[in-house]
């Protein structure tokens, strides 16, 4: 029933578009679609220091390349959105800045060279530390907060700036890279990631490094809470990132929407609308004249969640201030567990199963409500920009 409403409405708004296209309507345009390939920040959950530096292919992995040829040559999408941890790239012996850890860097750099050069995808370079740096253990909430000028043991805003300035440097001549400044800040000053986000552009500007640049706001960069105080009253995300400044003017906001109550994408239930929760960052978005990418987002294998994604991925179509989307979570290391959902749905990682045995959400919730989505329409060539 709300599904048939749903189309003839969506017939009608269709109809009413065609009518005046010969007047040259911003038709809305999904540039990038894809998946997470999570796995290059596992192994550090627990006691501080554990799993650092880690191994590769034992505490951590970044993608398996069998399976990002699967999403490329079947699926034909064009984003991954690849995970590290900056405890990792930068040891903490080193401190933050632009002193690498060179094993952990080529086994990273492996995996962004095999999906842009080898497959001719985009991939975004996602720090996965919630602007945060020093103790991964208990993340979200571990490690000092990034510029906490009032905690001896953090990293300064300059350090951060450092440290991007480097990553883009060694980036900055493929074009089909996307620097992804954080993931999901969080609990913190709004006017502090405001802060800690210009400095990355700055640094990553000054490198000459011209890519795509997603910025992420307060409140896990959770879009339904983009106009609201989030945390003990930190400011809104909407009273400041419409603040930043990019020379290049090649800057999207990055947003994180999960569908479940709370919003953490831990249940199997899909209860929150992603139409009417997002209208107010689309309001924002467009007095602002920026885009956005929703880079996290999913839903569990049931009826209920495939109509709620349909639902989003319908709306971020609709709306011409969305220009990608990528959802979590595939990557080689989830084995039978659920990166989102409930317990389960599994990953989104082609040939593997759930942990009752049966199909993983690549088979399901990948098969049924995401993979209809994908445009055929997207970017496949030049380098990563908002059109
Ligand atoms: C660098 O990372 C590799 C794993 O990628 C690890 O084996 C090595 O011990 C690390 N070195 C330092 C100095 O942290
Ligand atoms: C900054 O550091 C101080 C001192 O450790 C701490 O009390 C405060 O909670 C920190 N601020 C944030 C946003 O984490
Ligand atoms: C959207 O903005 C209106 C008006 O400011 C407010 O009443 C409403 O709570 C907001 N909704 C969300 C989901 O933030
Ligand atoms: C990579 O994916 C393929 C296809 O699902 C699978 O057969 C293979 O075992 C995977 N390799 C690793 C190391 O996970
Ligand atoms: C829904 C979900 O799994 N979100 C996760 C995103 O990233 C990290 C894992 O690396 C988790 O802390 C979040 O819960």
């Amino acid at each position: 029933m709300a599904t048939t409403i749903k189309y003839m409405v969506r017939f009608a708004q269709l109809s009413a578009l065609t009518a005046v296209l010969a007047t040259s309507v911003a038709w809305a345009k999904i540039l990038y679609a894809g998946v997470n390939e999570s796995g290059g920040e596992f192994g550090v959950f627990g006691v501080k220091g554990q799993g650092l530096p880690g191994r590769f292919g034992v505490d951590f992995e970044f993608t398996n390349q069998t399976t990002v040829d699967i999403f490329v040559d079947q699926e034909k999408i064009n984003f991954f959105r690849v995970t590290f941890l900056m405890e990792r790239m930068v040891p903490i012996a080193f401190g933050l800045g632009s002193k690498f850890n060179e094993t952990y860097f080529s086994e990273y750099a492996d995996s962004i060279n095999h999906i842009t050069l080898t497959k001719g995808a985009y991939a975004l370079i996602d720090p996965h530390n919630y602007m945060r740096y020093n103790d991964p253990s208990s993340q979200p909430n571990s490690g000092s907060v990034i510029g906490n000028t009032t905690d001896p043991t953090a990293a300064t805003t300059e350090q951060f700036a450092e440290f991007w300035g480097e990553l883009a440097l060694r980036f900055r001549s493929n074009p089909k890279v996307v620097f992804g400044i954080n993931n999901e800040p969080h609990d913190m000053p709004t006017q502090l990631i405001l802060k800690n986000n210009q400095a990355a552009i700055d640094a990553i500007r000054a490198v000459g490094a011209p890519q795509l640049i997603l910025a992420p706001g307060n409140g896990f960069t959770g879009g339904h809470s983009w106009t609201q105080a989030t945390g003990e009253n930190d400011a809104p995300s909407s009273e400041f990132l419409n603040k930043l400044v990019d020379p290049l003017h090649n800057t999207a906001i990055d947003i994180h929407e999960y569908l479940d109550v709370d919003f953490s994408g831990s249940h199997d239930v899909c209860s929150q609308p992603a139409p009417s929760n997002l209208a107010n960052l689309t309001t924002w978005l467009q007095e602002n004249k920026l885009k956005a990418i929703v880079s996290e987002f999913g839903g569990a294998n049931n009826q209920n969640c495939f109509d709620f994604i349909d639902d989003m991925l319908t709306y971020l179509e609709d709306n011409d201030v969305y220009i990608g989307w990528s959802a979590w979570a595939a990557g080689p290391f989830w084995g039978t567990n659920s990166p989102c959902c409930g317990a389960d749905t599994g990953s989104l990682e082609p040939g593997q199963l759930n942990d009752m045995g049966g199909p993983n959400g690549f088979d399901t919730v990948w098969a049924t409500a995401i993979r209809p989505h994908i445009p055929t329409t997207l970017k496949r060539s030049g380098i990563s920009s908002l059109s």
